[in-house]
Formats: structure tokens, C-alpha cells, sequence
């Protein structure tokens, strides 16, 4: 997310000398740098003028505190800045309505509007424990219905069925009474996509927007669609009134155009963003803390936030307990990790929120090693051995290395190279016991955020 950005960016920060004040002359030509970074990542050139514009006045004469390098200082006026753009507080759903409360989901065919649906039910079922009713009124393409039914068994919420005969209308008006009925607190409508915006479409959505009285209607736009997703947004907001974005595939964006135009050029909030085909990758969209992603200082909140809503804390404590008496990170603690990791949703997605330094470079390295294939293969090494084994890691030599390998359908060089990586981690976690434990560490993370 955001990588190409990002590196250009923090190269333009760089160029910034002298002491004192910013002043035209020495910020010209980061201006120049930022503006070229922000075309590059395929932001809406209204929104670039608008953002260059805003940094210039709030930059001259401004001066430089003591403890700040003037690159510094320009980057806490730039994140300013992006966030404003992107709207100044984040913008939560809002459920407050005679239930059920009712969302209405839109958007271009493909962009991930039923996927959504499923995300946004479980999010709410998760972290809101709300009781939740999902639907489909996509009458058109085969098996569109059939797909949001398994997707609602897959997070156990309620499906409301629906057939192709039916009007989306009629499905969406009964799924409500139901939910009424039933006191169910939110009722979430998937609908049908279209290849482009046309009459039919609006005329549809339209008509199923004055039928449900949705409390939200969330425009589901595919962030690969850079600037051209926004434009699509306003046409949309002009036919019903969206009253918010939600930015799928996020994780396949580099560039992260949509995200700095959508705001801007439909005036509507991002509510949500997406970031991965699986139900848990939806997060709300915290403005400050994208535009510290995209500055490359990385997202601590969220990690934070992730960390803690994820991890097991009682087999954290244990670890750290263990660690803290001077017992050494064996091949069982390492597999526990793995599991953990799983729990939160990939490695790969938690270390793109990591501040940079030192830390991200370290943790960036393992990331390359890291993969989610890679994790699946280290754990099917890892329940080939038993738990002496993983215990007693010396132990493992010649015969054993062939047997663990035979058993997980793996190459003796793999089980090499697990062992070698679990070295290197075990010499980690000798540093990170030292100085005290893992909330230590996050601490240590947020402060460097902070500076
Ligand atoms: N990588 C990634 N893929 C996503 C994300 N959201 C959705 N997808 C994928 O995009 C494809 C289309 O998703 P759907 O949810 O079926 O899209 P839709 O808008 O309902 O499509 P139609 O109903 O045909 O208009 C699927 O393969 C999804 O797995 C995301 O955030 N990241
Ligand atoms: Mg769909």
C-alpha cells in the first residue's frame, strides 16, 4: 500500500537544508517533488493544486523549533495536510435509527461489493456486537446470490434468501420486515454491479434507495481505479446520495491516488478501506493515520490497535514470563507465533504498518522470508517434529532433519533454513527480553511515532 508514494516522498524530505525558517528558496524544491510524487500516484490534479497550495502557505515563514530538522518540520506540515484532505476526523458509521438500521451497497461491477457486505457484517457482528441480516438483490449474474450465501455461512450471520424471479425491491423490502420483525440491528443490502454507470443502473439503485430509506449508502469503489474511481463516485453521489466511500483492494494499490482524491472530488468520507480478500480485511478509515502510512511513519495506532484485539495476551504474558526467567525461545514458542500471526491476518499486513528505522528495515527483511506461503510450509516443518523436538531444537540432526522433512513433504534445505531462521529469531527475542517485553517494544515504537 502506498509504496511507491511513500519512497518518493520521503526522498523529497530529504533535500530540505538550512536552519531556522522554511522559506520559498529552501522548500521550492521538495514543493516541486511532492507535487511530481503526488501526479505519479495517480491523485486527481484538482486535489494535487489544492494540497501543494495548502503546504506553501503553511510552510513559508514557519518557523523551525529547535528540536526539528527543517525536513521534519515540512513532513508534520505535509501529513497536516493529507489529512485535512482526506477529511479532517474520521468519519464512523452511523446506526443510529429506529432499527434495523439499514445499508445499501453500491457500486461498479467487480469492485467488491459483495465481499464488502460479508467484511462489514462480520466487522459489525465483531467489534460492534451487532446481530446483522445480509441480502442480495443481484437478480443478474448466475450464482451472485449463491455467493453471498456462503460467505454469510462462512462468518455465521444471517442470510436472507432471495431468487432471481424476485425485484430487488421486493427482496430488499422483505429482508427488512423480517429484520424488524425479528429485532435485528442492522439489515446490509448487496446489489448488482455494472460494467459502466447507465440509465437502468440508476434508475434501479434509485428506486431501491426510496424503497429502503438506508441510513448509509456506501459507494464500494476499486482503489486500482485511481482518479478515474473518484469521478466515478461523484457521477453516482448526483443520482443518490452516498453518504460514504468504502476503498477495496487497497492491498494491490502501490500508488494510492483514490485515496487522497475520493474526499475532495465527491465530498464524501472514505468510511472504510479493504485490504485483502478476506473477511477480517476491512478497516475503518482513520485519516491521520493513512497520511502517516503514506509519509512512511508508518501506522502505530492500528498496529496497536491490531496487536491487541488479536493476540492471544495470556500466551503473550507466558512468553514473556518464560523469557524473563532466562529460558531460551524454542521451535514451540516459535510455532505459537506462527499461529498468532495467522490470527491476525497475515505478517504481510502488519509490517505495512511499522514506522520506518531500524525496526521496519529489520522487520522488512523478514517480511521477504515471511510470506504467507513460507508460514505455511515452516508450520507444516514445524508438526512434523514432536514436541521433544521442538523443545530441544539441538536435537535435530541428520536422520530427524530427513524424517521432519519426509513428514511435511518438504526438502532438507527447508528444514535448514527454518532452523537458521528460528536462530536468527531466537537472537531476537533475546534482545527484546533484555530490555524488557513486547508492550516495551510497541511503547518504544509509538514514541519514535510521536517525535
Ligand atoms: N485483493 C483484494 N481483492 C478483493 C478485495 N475486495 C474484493 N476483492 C476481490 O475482488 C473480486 C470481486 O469481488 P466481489 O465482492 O465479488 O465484487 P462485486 O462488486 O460484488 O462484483 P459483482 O457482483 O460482479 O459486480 C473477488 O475476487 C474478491 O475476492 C480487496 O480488498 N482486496
Ligand atoms: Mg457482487
Amino acid at each position: 500500500m502506498f509504496d511507491n508514494l511513500t519512497e518518493r516522498l520521503t526522498h523529497s524530505f530529504k533535500n530540505i537544508r538550512g536552519q531556522g525558517r522554511l522559506s520559498e528558496k529552501n522548500i521550492r524544491e521538495s514543493l516541486r517533488e511532492v507535487k511530481k510524487s503526488l501526479i505519479e500516484a495517480d491523485v486527481a490534479y484538482p486535489v494535487v493544486k489544492e494540497i501543494i497550495e495548502k503546504i506553501r502557505q503553511q510552510a513559508l515563514g514557519q518557523e523551525v523549533m529547535a528540536s526539528l530538522t527543517p525536513g521534519q518540520a515540512f513532513i508534520k506540515i505535509v501529513s497536516h495536510i493529507l489529512t485535512q484532505i482526506m477529511g479532517e476526523s474520521p468519519s464512523e458509521l452511523n446506526l443510529s435509527t429506529q432499527p434495523p438500521a439499514v445499508i445499501l451497497i453500491a457500486g461498479l461491477q467487480g469492485s467488491g461489493k459483495t465481499t464488502t457486505v460479508a467484511k462489514l457484517a462480520y466487522w459489525l457482528k465483531e467489534q460492534k456486537s451487532k446481530s446483522v441480516l445480509i441480502t442480495s438483490t443481484d437478480i443478474y449474474r448466475p450464482a451472485a446470490i449463491l455467493q453471498l450465501e456462503n460467505l454469510a455461512q462462512s462468518i455465521d450471520v444471517l442470510f436472507h434468501p432471495s431468487n432471481a424471479l424476485q425485484t430487488p425491491q421486493h427482496i430488499a423490502e422483505s429482508a427488512i420486515q423480517f429484520a424488524r420483525i425479528k429485532g435485528i440491528d442492522v439489515v446490509i443490502i448487496d446489489t448488482a454491479g455494472r460494467l459502466h454507470i447507465d440509465r437502468t443502473m440508476m434508475e434501479e439503485i434509485s428506486s431501491l434507495h426510496k424503497a429502503t430509506r438506508p441510513i448509509e449508502t456506501l459507494f464500494v469503489l476499486d482503489s486500482m481505479m485511481g482518479q478515474e474511481a473518484a469521478k466515478t463516485a461523484k457521477t453516482f453521489d448526483e443520482a443518490i446520495p452516498l453518504t460514504g466511500v468504502v476503498l477495496t483492494k487497497m492491498d494491490g494499490d502501490t500508488r494510492g491516488g483514490a485515496a487522497l482524491s475520493v474526499k475532495f472530488t465527491v465530498g464524501k468520507p472514505i468510511k472504510f478501506i479493504g485490504a485483502g480478500e478476506k473477511v477480517t480485511a476491512l478497516e475503518p478509515f482513520y485519516p491521520d493515520r493513512i497520511a502517516s502510512r503514506i509519509l512512511g511513519m508508518g501506522d502505530v495506532l492500528s498496529l496497536v490497535e491490531e496487536v491487541q484485539r488479536h493476540v492471544d495476551q495470556k500466551s503473550v504474558q507466558k512468553l514473556n514470563k518464560k523469557l524473563q526467567k532466562g529460558k531460551k525461545f524454542d521451535l514451540e514458542d516459535f510455532l505459537s507465533q506462527l499461529q498468532q500471526m495467522d490470527k491476525m491476518g497475515g505478517m504481510t499486513q502488519l509490517l505495512d504498518k511499522l514506522p520506518g528505522g531500524n525496526t521496519a528495515a529489520l522487520l522488512s527483511s523478514a517480511k521477504s522470508t515471511l510470506n504467507e506461503k513460507v508460514t505455511i510450509q515452516m508450520k507444516a516443518i514445524l508438526y512434523s517434529m514432536t514436541k521433544k523436538e521442538r523443545h530441544f531444537p539441538d536435537l535435530i540432526q541428520g536422520s530427524r532433519k530427513r524424517r521432519i522433512a519426509t513428514g511435511s513433504g518438504t526438502q532438507i534445505q527447508d528444514v535448514n533454513r527454518l532452523l537458521k531462521q528460528f536462530n536468527q529469531m531466537q537472537k531476537m527475542m533475546k534482545r527484546f527480553s533484555k530490555q524488557g517485553n513486547m508492550n516495551k517494544l510497541l511503547q518504544g515504537l509509538q514514541n519514535q511515532h510521536h517525535h
